[in-house]
Order: C-alpha cells, then sequence, then structure tokens
C-alpha cells in the first residue's frame, strides 16, 4: 500500500485505496474529500509521512446522496453564483435606476413645494382684469364701496332672497377683511396692491379657499328661473352688471360652455370662476370667466 503511494503518487494511491474500500459511489466523495484533505497534510507535515497518511481515516466514504448533491450542490452553485451574479447586477442595475427616479422625483417635490405659485405673466393679466372688474365705480381703485356697487348690482336684478342679499353682503364683508383688512373709506387697493395680495392669497391655503365665496350668490342672482342652471341671456345679465358688453358676454360664454349645450350649472359656474383664481394653464377656458382679459400692463 507504501509502495503504491509512492510509485503512482499520492493522488492516484488514494484513489486506488478507495477502490478497494469504499463502495463505487463514493469515489466522487473522495475526490471530495481528497481535494479537501490532502492539502493540510503535504503542506504541513513535508516530509511526507506516509504511515500517517495510511492511518489517517482518509476514506470515510460520503453517503451516496451527499455526493449527488454535493457535485449537484457544485455545479448549480456555480451556476446559481453566475445567475446570482448576474441577478445582482440585474439588481444593481433596477436599484440605481429606483434611486436615480426618487431622486429627481424627490428634487422635482422640493422645487415644486420652494416655487411660488402666480409669478407667471398670464396670472398677473388675470388679476388686473379682475382688478378692473371689481373697480366698479371706476376710480382706478377698489374700495369696500365697490364691492357693496357689486351686491346691489345684483341684487337689484330681484332674484336673490333677502336672506341670500343678507349672505352675499356678510360674503363680500369677510372676503374684504380677510384680504385687504379694515373697512374704511380710505382703505384703497390699486393695481398692483391687488396684484400683490391675490399672489399671497394664491400661496396661502386657507385663503385661495375663500376669494370666490361670493360666486354662488352671483350665479344666483342672474339664475332668473331658478332652474339651477343659466343660459346665454342670463350669462348676459352677469356681464352687464359687470359693465362688460353683451358681445364679450356672447363670446366668453361660447368658449366656457365646453358641451355646447347652451347652459352652465352653479358648479360649472363655480368651478369656472374659482379655477380662474388658481391656474396659470393659458389653455384652460376659465381664462374667460370674466370676459377678454386686458393687454395693457
Ligand atoms: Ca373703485
Ligand atoms: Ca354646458
Amino acid at each position: 500500500m507504501a509502495v503504491s503511494f509512492v510509485r503512482c503518487g499520492l493522488r492516484a494511491a488514494m484513489r486506488s485505496a478507495l477502490e478497494i474500500s469504499a463502495p463505487c459511489s463514493s469515489i466522487a466523495a473522495s475526490d471530495c474529500y481528497f481535494a479537501a484533505e490532502s492539502k493540510p497534510y503535504i503542506n504541513s507535515r513535508l516530509p511526507l509521512n506516509l504511515s500517517t497518511i495510511s492511518a489517517a481515516p482518509l476514506y470515510r466514504p460520503f453517503p451516496t446522496a451527499m455526493v449527488i448533491s454535493s457535485r449537484h450542490y457544485s455545479k448549480s452553485s456555480r451556476n446559481e453564483r453566475q445567475q446570482d451574479s448576474d441577478s445582482d447586477s440585474d439588481s444593481d442595475d433596477e436599484d440605481n435606476r429606483r434611486r436615480r427616479h426618487q431622486n429627481r422625483h424627490n428634487r422635482e417635490q422640493e422645487h415644486h413645494l420652494h416655487q411660488e405659485r402666480g409669478d407667471s405673466e398670464f396670472w398677473r393679466r388675470k388679476m388686473r382684469t379682475l382688478h378692473g372688474i371689481l373697480d366698479v365705480n371706476n376710480d382706478g381703485v377698489i374700495s369696500f364701496d365697490d364691492y357693496l356697487l357689486l351686491a346691489k348690482k345684483f341684487s337689484d336684478l330681484g332674484h336673490l332672497t333677502p336672506k341670500e342679499y343678507e349672505e352675499f353682503i356678510q360674503v363680500m364683508k369677510q372676503t374684504w377683511e380677510e384680504q385687504w383688512g379694515e373697512i374704511s373709506p380710505y382703505n384703497l387697493v390699486t393695481a398692483e396692491q391687488f396684484l400683490v395680495d391675490m399672489h399671497h392669497a394664491l400661496n396661502d391655503k386657507d385663503l385661495i379657499k375663500k376669494v370666490h365665496l361670493f360666486l354662488p350668490y352671483i350665479f344666483k342672482a342672474v339664475d332668473i328661473h331658478h332652474c339651477d342652471h343659466i343660459e346665454l341671456d342670463q350669462f348676459k345679465l352677469f356681464f352687464r352688471c359687470l359693465g362688460r358688453t353683451e358681445e364679450d358676454a356672447a363670446v366668453a360664454f361660447a368658449i366656457i360652455d365646453q358641451n355646447g349645450d347652451g347652459k352652465l350649472t352653479l358648479k360649472e359656474f363655480v368651478k369656472l370662476g374659482k379655477d380662474f383664481f388658481l391656474t396659470e394653464d393659458e389653455r384652460r377656458v376659465s381664462k374667460m370667466f370674466w370676459g377678454p382679459l386686458v393687454t395693457d400692463h
């Protein structure tokens, strides 16, 4: 046995011994075992001590199932490692893509949060148009008197109940006080001041909910048939109270009546009026709610 080790070399001898002492199915196990166990002997016990090797329990066979599974594991693990590697790589790419997407989204959100609304020339033009409409007595500034005059013009149409008229006046008072403070003949709002204050309101989530609260009363005032929708004739009435022409009313109505059925419901009317304050999108038809926009700066 020792001669065999010397002549054939350690590896071959061990295989030979294994063939004698172990079932065939365990050869594969010896390969594994040899590979795993021979190195320490060779490296640590040179010159080679054959008796030690002979006596060493080199040949305990692995159970067949373990061998098969070991080899299978060995092959499959390489494949799996490769797949894992590929998978890890794909996973990393996906993670990186997701991270980049999230970072971009966060930057956009941050930019959006810090960007104030109402800076576009289009929105400022809409507010200058509204300032001209609310300046009912045409003296160049808005005062609380203008608000009262506006309420009176609509109530004089005769279609608001006394209770609705009282509510209308109350809403105008609250809107004034929240937007411009004290009700006083000396509290006058220029166009520039109006732009500044409306800009502030647009960026204040509480204030912006209140600037259009008077719209339902205007609708009710011109809804002469009390049928919860108005048609072109009533829209012209609305424009007449604002000091605008019937032609302007016809043009505006044709645009904002988007489904072309010749009617505007209370809900549509309020939504359009609210959108006029809120949006900076020039494509929205709500820009025509109060008629053609002023062109001068
Ligand atoms: Ca005025
Ligand atoms: Ca309609």
